[in-house]
């Protein structure tokens, strides 16, 4: 997942510099050199009016004509989200050395299939935290509690494609992996990875931390044309033996996708 995450920033850099070419247009100029944009992913065409948000700074802000918005100073590793009518919420995990270039981001239009659970930020544990935890600079939502759960309907044709539920991004995660990978500074413990829980079965663990992490979801457990259940865990401190500590995450962007 890590090296998944290197390549998307690899895409996002070489992004940068093939669209750094100043246009034009209207009355005013604006030198894309130096601006952070939204463009569809695959026309490359700049989006207005999208809405860029940072929940840990409670800031949020739309693109305008050219695609282009600001970002206020980013400390520390924190989640971008840009909406837009149309389009699959997008989610980043973004730090200072990210935010200090332009950053130009490609979203992807909704496909009539897509199912949208969550297109916030939300925080799942007990809000007790180590500062040294992968994401606790950016924790600023109170919790709400160690599940999260929610129905919603897939559509009769869901059974005929493959599907999955795309986690847009998540931090704060403290597994060993997350540790060992050098996600956090945690020294002297571990936790238990976060569970995703699909109409009652498990169906996968989260290790790491990152953004649009996508989980196959067995088509066997699907209801189609019903109500179906996504329920997410939070992992435990193992090293937390005298009392029970969740081990606090924030999540972004939940979405089922049909392909
Ligand atoms: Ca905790």
């Amino acid at each position: 997942m890590k090296k998944a995450a290197l390549i998307f920033i690899m895409t996002l850099i070489l992004a940068l510099q093939s669209n750094a070419a100043t246009v034009s247009g209207g009355v005013s100029k604006v030198d894309m050199n130096n601006a952070n944009r939204v463009v569809d992913a695959v026309t490359n065409a700049p989006i207005g009016n999208a809405r860029v948000s940072l929940p840990k700074y409670n800031y949020s802000t739309y693109t305008d004509d050219y695609g282009t918005f600001n970002l206020g100073k980013v400390k520390g590793p924190t989640i971008m989200s840009v909406e837009k009518e149309g389009y699959r919420p997008f989610s980043l995990t973004i730090n200072d050395t990210i935010a200090a270039r332009p950053i130009v981001l490609g979203i992807q239009k909704s496909n009539i299939s897509d199912v949208v659970i969550a297109s916030d930020v939300f925080h799942l544990g007990d809000d007790n935290y180590s500062e040294a935890s992968s994401g606790a600079d950016t924790f600023r939502l109170r919790s709400s509690g160690p599940y999260f759960s929610k129905t919603f309907m897939l559509k009769p044709e869901s059974l005929s494609s493959n599907n999955y539920l795309v986690i847009g991004s998540i931090i704060g995660v403290d597994t060993l992996m997350a540790r060992s990978m050098g996600q956090n500074k945690i020294v002297n413990s571990y936790a238990s990875p976060p569970e995703i829980f699909f109409n009652g079965a498990k169906i996968a663990e989260i290790q790491l931390n990152g953004d649009n992490q996508k989980i196959r979801i067995p088509n066997n457990l699907i209801r189609s044309g019903q109500q179906n259940e996504i329920t997410i865990k939070a992992g435990r401190n193992l090293m937390q033996t005298a009392y029970v500590d969740y081990d606090d995450i924030e999540i972004a962007n939940l979405s089922i996708v049909s392909e």
